[in-house]
């Protein structure tokens, strides 16, 4: 089978699991030859497929595996980045139904909106300096895999895993905060389940953004005025059940919520 053709199979077999709630098997051993690249050509079609089929548009990206621990339970040494698209947000104050995921899992992240253009190459004080707001956010992933089990270009392909994101209704500049030393207090039903720092994303959540940028720009792309980049985990992610109530604090940058039913 020709490269294009594999794309265009597991980028169909990923869009159906999801519009069909279904966990599928990973595709590494049916197709050898999908190493990183190629998952990334697998997303960008995945992405196609969404905006043309559920008329939607890019709303911004994310990264992911920004932790050391995470990367080492995956045997990878560098993060991984996704598309988030304008029909994956959802509002903090209206009820989430379970409904359309398969085994949804929630993580506390910061989000960066950029007040103009930012390409690569670009180092992370150039990201600072290009940040309007930052935002605290909830990422609601789901992977389309049979027990949330894959390698990393299986799950690249799978769009990072991404399914839905969240954000706070306050935003704040950067100046003044050192988003490194920012902690987060995140609570289930009342109760603190994790705390963690941004330190926690790659030393430093706009180095994440920094290494995902510069990754970016060796396809041609860049991250775009406006768009919104979902910077990475602060904890680890936990599994959403019926009816649960989480939020999350950030030291001086607000708190976000996310409330679920059946
Ligand atoms: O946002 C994330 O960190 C998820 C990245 C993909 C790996 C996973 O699903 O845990
Ligand atoms: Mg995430």
């Amino acid at each position: 089978m020709i490269l294009t053709d594999t794309v265009e199979v597991i980028a169909e077999e990923l869009f159906t699991a999801e519009a069909k709630i279904q966990e599928i098997d990973t595709f590494i051993h049916r197709y050898p030859e999908l190493d990183a690249a190629l998952a990334y050509k697998v997303q960008e079609r995945l992405i196609e497929m969404k905006c043309e089929r559920q008329k939607t548009h890019v709303r911004g990206h994310k990264l992911g595996l920004t932790s050391v621990a995470k990367q080492k339970m995956m045997g990878v040494h560098e993060p991984l980045y996704g598309v988030l698209l304008n029909d994956m947000e959802l509002d903090q104050q209206e009820p989430i139904s379970l409904q359309p995921f398969i085994h949804a899992k929630i993580e506390p992240e910061i989000a960066f909106v950029f007040e103009r253009d930012i390409k690569g190459p670009i180092s992370v004080p150039e990201v600072l300096a290009a940040t309007a707001y930052v935002i605290p956010a909830f990422e609601i992933i789901d992977s389309r895999y049979r027990n949330f089990k894959f390698t990393l270009p299986d799950v690249i392909a799978d769009n990072a895993s991404s399914s839905r994101f969240i954000l706070g209704d306050r935003i704040r500049k950067t100046d003044g905060l050192d988003l490194k030393v920012t902690g987060t207090v995140f609570k289930k039903n009342g109760q603190v389940i994790a705390t963690g720092t941004g330190a926690s994303v790659m030393g430093h959540p706009a180095r994440a953004v920094a290494w995902m940028v510069n990754k970016l720009a060796a396809r041609a792309q860049y991250v775009k005025a406006g768009e919104v980049v979902l910077s990475g985990a602060l904890t680890e992610a936990f599994r959403i059940e019926e009816n649960d109530v989480f939020s999350v604090g950030f030291d001086g940058l607000g708190v976000v919520q996310a409330i679920f039913t059946t």
